[in-house]
């Protein structure tokens, strides 16, 4: 079968840290900071990088794929200064802070909590879904009683700062979300382990100010997240609306599955938005994929997403190539 045909890095204004895939018959093109290599973290979002350490340190140690999405996860959650995750995040238009997560392991096992409040790492209650209920999917009330059975403290994870900027926000209560005005720090974390299993994880507050309810892609199997032991796994961040309506992470791996490099199919993923949503301009959109040797992909509709990554040494930051 022909591959698929690739535009030219000139004409899409690509940066550096970006190799695009040409038309070619030949073995898929690699993002230029590849390499196979594992056991491997990745993670959206530079000042992610203490969570693929803390991720690292789980693998480094013999612990599991599962073990260290979680934890790495669990670091931007408690965190208060990071905005867009757990503890601190920004809260929706009612002032409501509501959180969406998922887990994921080597098995199809998966776990999701969404519109869950008053807990601190949702991750870790989406993982409790997974292992200890018959569902995949919690969400409100339900999935606030089922981390409270759990043993799951509530708490106020409104915090002074959050509510602070909200009261701002209240004086117009105008509601655009703009590509990168808003600081994105969404967290999706994939990991492969020493003994060459999978999971991924995505953890959020969502977009800020969003509609009392909304539920965004980061919760959603095969949107925010998705994994396939046989392939590889991927994650998105940035408006979650445009991930949902084209199964952004889902599309990766099976485009993984059909012979696409990480970096391919994460381009592919970015168009497919592009050739199908008609205002995807307006927005940000960026994708991380891995496949089960180590190498990964990168790529966002807007310049400015970047992410994090270890493969046994140091963690590196890498800016993505990008669309628009
Ligand atoms: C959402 N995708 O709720 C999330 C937000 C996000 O970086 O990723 N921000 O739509």
């Amino acid at each position: 079968m022909k591959r698929r045909n690739f535009i030219h890095a000139g004409a899409l204004g690509l940066t550096a840290g970006v190799a695009l895939a040409c038309e070619s018959e030949d073995k898929p093109v690699q993002n230029e900071n590849s390499k196979e290599g594992l056991p491997i973290t990745i993670a959206t979002w530079g000042p992610n990088l203490t969570a693929v350490d803390a991720a690292m340190n789980v693998l480094d140690n013999g612990g599991t794929a599962l073990d260290a999405v979680e934890k790495g996860g669990n670091v931007p959650e408690g965190d208060p200064k990071d905005m867009s995750v757990g503890f601190g995040g920004r809260p929706d238009r009612d002032g409501k802070v509501t959180l969406d997560a998922c887990i994921m392991d080597f098995e199809m096992n998966a776990g999701s909590v969404s519109f869950l409040q008053g807990i601190k790492h949702p991750l870790s209650v989406a993982r409790r879904v997974m292992e200890k209920t018959p569902h995949v999917m919690l969400v409100g009330e339900g999935a606030l009683k089922f981390a409270k059975e759990e043993g799951f403290e509530e708490e106020d994870i409104l915090t002074a700062e959050a509510e602070k900027q909200y009261k701002n926000w209240l004086e117009t209560a105008d509601y655009k979300p703009v590509a990168n005005i808003e600081r994105h720090d969404t967290i999706g974390i994939l990991s492969v382990d020493k003994t060459n299993k999978i999971a991924g994880a995505c953890t959020t507050s969502g977009m800020a100010y969003k509609m009392h309810g909304r539920v965004g892609d980061s919760p959603v199997i095969g949107a925010g997240m998705y994994v396939d032991d046989e392939v590889g796994g991927a994650v998105a961040t940035g408006f979650g609306e445009l991930v949902l309506k084209t199964c952004g992470s889902f599309l990766i791996v099976e485009l993984m599955r059909q012979g696409r490099s990480p970096q391919e199919a994460c381009e592919e993923g970015v168009k497919r938005i592009a050739n199908k949503l008609k205002d995807f301009e307006q927005y940000q959109v960026g994708f991380l994929a891995i496949d089960k040797k180590g190498n990964h992909g990168a790529f966002a509709i807007q310049e400015g997403f970047n992410y994090a990554i270890n493969q046994g040494k140091e963690t590196l930051v890498f800016e993505s190539g990008y669309l628009v």
